[in-house]
């Protein structure tokens, strides 16, 4: 009797507590956000983005960039020490795919990927992991109209016109992205033979401008330029190269890929320079989305979809208001 009334006692005290909010509050939920280049403007929407959701549904967001296979996996059992529940990647490799896989059911973390899909050691996508990324080959048709548009527009003949491909090839989704504008000017009429690749050794403005001044110095016989690559980091490094040989806007072309700060600096320039557009893509759906699907998946057990592919819209400093506003940004 005594035993039982103590109990009630104590009962009845704890959910005084809990009234008075004196209870030990349960653990906030914790779910990481790794990217492989976080000085890069589009990595920093994603991560403001998920910061939204966070501030939203009440997690702590754990942001970490991971420039190389050795932080991301340093980072990674961090998350784990932190108690975290989940994480969202961009890997800096995405044949790192295995060791993403591994540590995370070792630590028991909920992982999901996002821009880059990751591969195991054939290459092929690691599809237990979900993947939100971009539709690369249409965003790259995307850019490949919009450049042949532009061309005709300025009535430039296709077959004076270099095009210029700033290539990640190791990067599926690079790879993808880039075949879609080929293709696309292509069918408007480009000739194969003025295609000139221009592999990057990394995926920043300054290894793009380096690569671009290579491919410029091998084929001085073209006049008139167009750029496209996987970002808009490439195709502005591209375009700088192009100026400082003298390439200026009314002989040069570039579409980029993103729409982030990269793409808004080059816009809100007095003169137009040669980054004629880019095909705006959606941090916030990369960034706030997968965030909260990794929540979902931690706290309800809802598992993301496995495999979600955004779409993208072509922006130029003319319609740069209006289509940044149809896209919630
Ligand atoms: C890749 C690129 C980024 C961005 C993203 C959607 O990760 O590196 O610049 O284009 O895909």
């Amino acid at each position: 009797m005594t035993q039982r009334r103590t109990a009630l006692a104590a009962l009845i005290g704890l959910a005084l507590m809990n009234m008075m909010g004196a209870a030990p509050a349960a653990e906030p939920v914790k779910i990481g956000f790794l990217v492989k280049q976080a000085e890069e403007p589009w990595f920093q929407d994603e991560w403001r983005f998920a910061e939204q959701a966070a501030k939203e549904k009440g997690f702590t967001l754990v942001k970490i960039g991971i420039p190389n296979g050795e932080k991301m996996m340093a980072a990674i059992d961090n998350l784990a020490a932190q108690k975290v529940g989940g994480f969202v990647i961009c890997a800096p490799d995405v044949k790192l795919g295995v060791a993403v896989a591994r540590a995370a059911k070792r630590l028991n973390l909920k992982v999901m990927s996002v821009d880059d899909q990751l591969v195991d050691g054939a290459g092929k996508p690691i599809e237990s992991i979900p993947h939100m990324g971009i539709s690369a080959y249409e965003i790259g048709k995307q850019v490949g109209q919009g450049l042949a548009e532009e061309i005709k527009a300025r009535g430039w003949p296709l077959a004076e016109v270099g095009a210029l491909r700033m290539a990640f090839d190791q990067l599926p989704t690079a790879r993808e992205r880039t075949q879609g504008a080929l293709d696309a000017l292509k069918a408007a009429g480009l000739p194969v033979a003025n295609l000139i690749d221009a592999p990057q050794a990394k995926t920043d403005t300054e290894s793009s401008f380096n690569a671009a001044n290579i491919a410029f110095t091998k084929n001085a016989k073209f006049k008139r330029w167009v750029a496209f690559g996987m970002n808009d980091e490439a195709v502005l490094g591209a375009v700088r190269a192009a100026e400082g040989r003298g390439i200026k806007q009314d002989a040069m072309l570039g579409i980029g890929i993103g729409g982030s700060q990269t793409a808004l600096n080059e816009f809100s320039k007095p003169t137009p320079t040669a980054f004629f557009g880019t095909v705006l893509i959606s941090p916030k759906r990369h960034g706030y989305e997968t965030a909260l699907n990794v929540y979902k998946w931690v706290t309800e057990n809802q598992a993301p979809a496995a495999l979600t592919l955004t779409s993208g819209t072509l922006m130029t400093r003319k319609n740069q208001v209006e289509v940044r506003k149809q896209m919630g940004l």
